[in-house]
């Protein structure tokens, strides 16, 4: 992939920041974005990268692409009209980010290849002491822009690094291996694979691909935006409006009608999948395996038009089952059978718990973010937490979906954020954090809402669940509801000083 010149380099602050941005993907880009429009001009973001664009600058995996419409993954303040397909590719939706930087004039704000090793409360300045491997910096307001998905998970396979081929995870594709002709291995079966494996089936010599859970697919239905229509949005901005409230509308409605519990519209969508499968699957011993165990929506639903064609190629097979373990020249499964790989691709996930965690991140008291986290990741209204004064999380514990787009949940933590930055200007306010007890009775409703959910009952293991089997990724509940929850901050939820 083509990497893009780096903006020119943010000056380094010499005095204390207003605020602090970790992250320039889209959560760190919109903080930036609406601090400015709301008169916060003194302000950094810090991104770990040599670009902006986070997730979007990293997973570079051939066939990368999103799966929500892409009007409807854009920033409400900074649309985009001439989308090219109905679900935009990686590298549109990174170019995307990456104009927002001139759009909105955010060159001297953001400071690349900088990362965050550390950020400790000072309570006697009321401020955040940050350390960065450029150096240190000082910030009244902390923000973490850093998102779940970005720590591979590398499966605990035995002799995983016997294996003398190259080998490598989705978000750290290396595009210097070519696999024409090779015999490729990928191991996972989430969003991640189910686009690598068609996107590169064409050009391998051999595929193998290793399932040892089978997902729920149904129809993408993905095409292309010709010219009139690109035209029609340009020239009409109430056309494309009109597109994504449908697009948004239609997605509510499933998580309204009970898309989160086991309902008539799981064993619907069920269906849908199942004749999705029958269709593109013509082998009945081939559609056995692709069956998922579980119900549907217990992990994430995969849409996706090509995958299962993919797997009917001559040169592809689907091994299910359990791997054993990996040796120099391939993978060897629980019943004996072996086989020899040139490369292998580990589409295997992100471990979501050590996003944040790994950081430290040292509160009031000397409290470690990590250890407030012992007992279960959680958050105040999945932004703030109690003894973490002027620390805010964007896409934090619980504010994930799976139903539709995650953009319209970080908008709305934006705005909780720059109102309590606001109340803290208008009283002259030196810190703000949650209390314990209504950072408690929200993570009481939160578990009601979470109780009988499909993550609890469907009979599957996912990353959106921690080791005791608690969803602690995903908002269980529509986002007009979410939004309406963070609209206007009740102070009493909060100490202030
Ligand atoms: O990761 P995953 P992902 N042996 O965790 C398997 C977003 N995303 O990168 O199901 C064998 O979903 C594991 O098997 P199992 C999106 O939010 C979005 O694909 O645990 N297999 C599973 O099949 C998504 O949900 C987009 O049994 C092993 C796979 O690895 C999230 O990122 C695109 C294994 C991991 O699947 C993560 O998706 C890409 C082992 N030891 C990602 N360990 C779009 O917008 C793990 N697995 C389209």
């Amino acid at each position: 992939m083509t990497e893009t010149p780096a903006p020119q380099v943010a000056p380094w602050p010499d005095k204390p920041l207003a605020v602090l941005v970790i992250g320039a993907g889209f959560s760190g880009l919109a903080m930036a974005i609406r601090c400015r429009q709301s008169g916060i001009d003194d302000l950094l973001v810090v991104e770990k990268a040599g670009a902006v664009g986070g997730t979007w600058h990293e997973n570079t995996y051939p066939g990368a692409a999103c799966d929500i419409p892409a009007h409807l993954y854009a920033l409400s303040f900074a649309p985009k009209s001439d989308w090219t397909r109905t679900y935009a590719g990686q590298p549109e939706i990174a170019a995307y980010l990456r104009e927002l930087v001139e759009r909105f004039d955010l060159t001297k704000h953001v400071a690349l290849s900088t990362a965050v090793t550390g950020a400790v409360w000072d309570g006697a300045r009321a401020l955040w002491r940050v350390e960065t491997d450029r150096g240190p910096l000082e910030a009244r307001v902390l923000v973490s822009g850093m998102g779940a998905l970005h720590h591979p998970a590398v499966p605990a396979i035995p002799g995983l690094h016997t294996f003398l081929g190259p080998l490598f995870h989705t978000s750290a594709w290396d595009h210097g291996v070519a696999l024409q002709g090779k015999r490729v291995g990928v191991i996972g079966t989430g969003a991640s694979a189910i686009q690598v494996v068609p996107a590169i089936a064409p050009e391998v010599g051999r595929l193998v691909l290793f399932q040892r859970t089978p997902p729920w697919v149904v129809p993408r239905n993905d095409r292309p935006t010709g010219p009139r229509m690109r035209a029609l949005f340009r020239r009409l901005p109430v056309a494309r409006r009109a597109l994504r409230g449908v697009q948004f509308w239609l997605r509510e409605a499933q998580a309204a009608l009970g898309f989160t519990r086991v309902s008539g519209l799981t064993r619907l969508a069920e269906a849908a999948s199942r004749r999705h499968l029958r269709q593109q699957v013509a082998d009945p011993a081939l559609r056995a395996k692709l069956a998922p165990p579980y119900r549907l929506g217990c992990k994430r639903v995969l849409i996706s038009d090509d995958y299962y064609p993919a797997l009917t190629r001559p040169n592809v097979t689907l091994e299910a089952g359990a791997i054993r373990n990996l040796t120099p020249d391939g993978v060897t499964m629980m019943d004996g059978s072996h086989h020899p790989l040139d490369v292998l691709v580990l589409a295997t996930g992100f471990d979501v718990t050590a996003s944040l965690a790994r950081v430290p991140v040292v509160g009031r008291d000397g409290l470690i973010l990590a250890r407030a986290w012992g007992e279960r990741v959680a958050a105040h209204r999945g932004v703030a937490l109690a003894g973490f004064p002027n620390f805010f999380m964007l896409l934090g514990p619980n504010t994930g979906l799976g139903h539709n787009s995650v953009v319209l949940m970080i908008e709305a933590q934006v705005e909780y954020v720059l109102a309590c930055l606001a109340e803290m200007r208008a009283r002259k306010l030196a810190a703000i954090e949650p209390t314990p007890e209504a950072q408690a009775r929200y993570l009481a409703e939160l578990e009601a809402r979470l109780s009988g959910s499909i993550w609890q009952q469907g009979g599957c293991a996912s990353w959106y669940q921690d080791a005791a089997g608690r969803n602690i990724a995903l908002w269980p509940g529509t986002v007009v509801a979410y939004r309406r929850s963070l609209r206007e901050p009740d102070w009493s939820e909060f100490v202030l000083t």
